[in-house]
């Protein structure tokens, strides 16, 4: 199968809501291939008239390779249609089995970091059951469903161990820091910009960057009120209808 009938079928799932089998599963594709489909898969989408507004970074964090059996970091794009108003409502009639992750996002400036926000990722694997290696999960775009972005503030001295937290209707289901991103989220930027770079894509000014989730993901639910708390940084939201 080509990449783009790969990026077709990884297309039509998110669609049309449909999991389908992981395409390693009936056919050869290694991590440059897949980064190859999941650029093809985004053209679709640019070419129905959504624009790119920022790269999202995977798996920067133990808890989520853990989570899902894939210890490699990877990336992804974010285009404007995937983008929720902070405290806005998202109908999850559009997903197949989605679940969301607190993370700390950069406003990319001229020269470096303009502002930074607290974030919350919505994923939603295209694959059956979750289910996907490195290839796999690199062609469908890294899970990307959604994202919310808090209030851009200041940039802080440090944004290495600031305490975050995940809470579902104002229980904190999940709780973590900053340093679970790779130590140090800007070190997930640094690794962005040479990552994307390696696949032909420079980081933009005005893009934004999610540097990856602080705790593990954890399923979203019809009804939720979602809320993601960074110390000293405040708060982006999502109620689920
Ligand atoms: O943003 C993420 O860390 C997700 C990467 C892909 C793995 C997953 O679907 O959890
Ligand atoms: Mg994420």
């Amino acid at each position: 199968m080509s990449i783009s009938e790969m990026a077709v079928l990884l297309d039509d799932a998110a669609v049309d809501a449909i999991a389908i089998p992981q395409l390693t599963l009936g056919h050869e594709l290694d991590v440059d291939g897949a980064y190859a489909v999941q650029e093809a898969l985004i053209a679709r989408r640019l070419d129905r008239g959504q624009r790119l507004v920022g790269v999202k970074m995977g798996l920067t964090s133990r808890a989520k390779m853990a989570q899902v059996g894939v210890h490699e970091v990877i990336w992804g794009r974010l285009t404007d249609a995937m983008a929720v108003p902070d405290g806005g409502q998202l109908s999850l009639d559009g997903f197949i089995h989605p679940r969301i992750e607190p993370e700390i996002a950069f406003l990319l400036g001229e020269n470096g970091v303009a502002a930074v926000a607290p974030a919350l990722e919505i994923i939603d694997s295209r694959y059956a059951d979750f289910q996907f290696t490195h290839a796999d999960v690199v062609a469908d775009n890294t899970s990307g469903a959604a994202f919310v972005v808090g209030a851009w503030q200041p940039v802080p001295a440090g944004v290495d161990n600031l305490g975050v937290l995940l809470e579902v209707d104002g229980k904190v289901v999940q709780a973590g820091s900053t340093a679970a991103i790779l130590g140090d989220p800007r070190r997930a930027l640094t690794e962005g910009r040479a990552l994307t770079a390696r696949y032909g894509l420079a980081l933009e000014p005005g893009w934004v960057f999610m540097a990856g989730a602080a705790t593990a993901a954890v399923p979203l639910t019809p009804g939720a009120h979602v809320r993601a708390v960074v110390e000293g940084i405040g708060t982006a939201s999502l109620k689920v209808t």
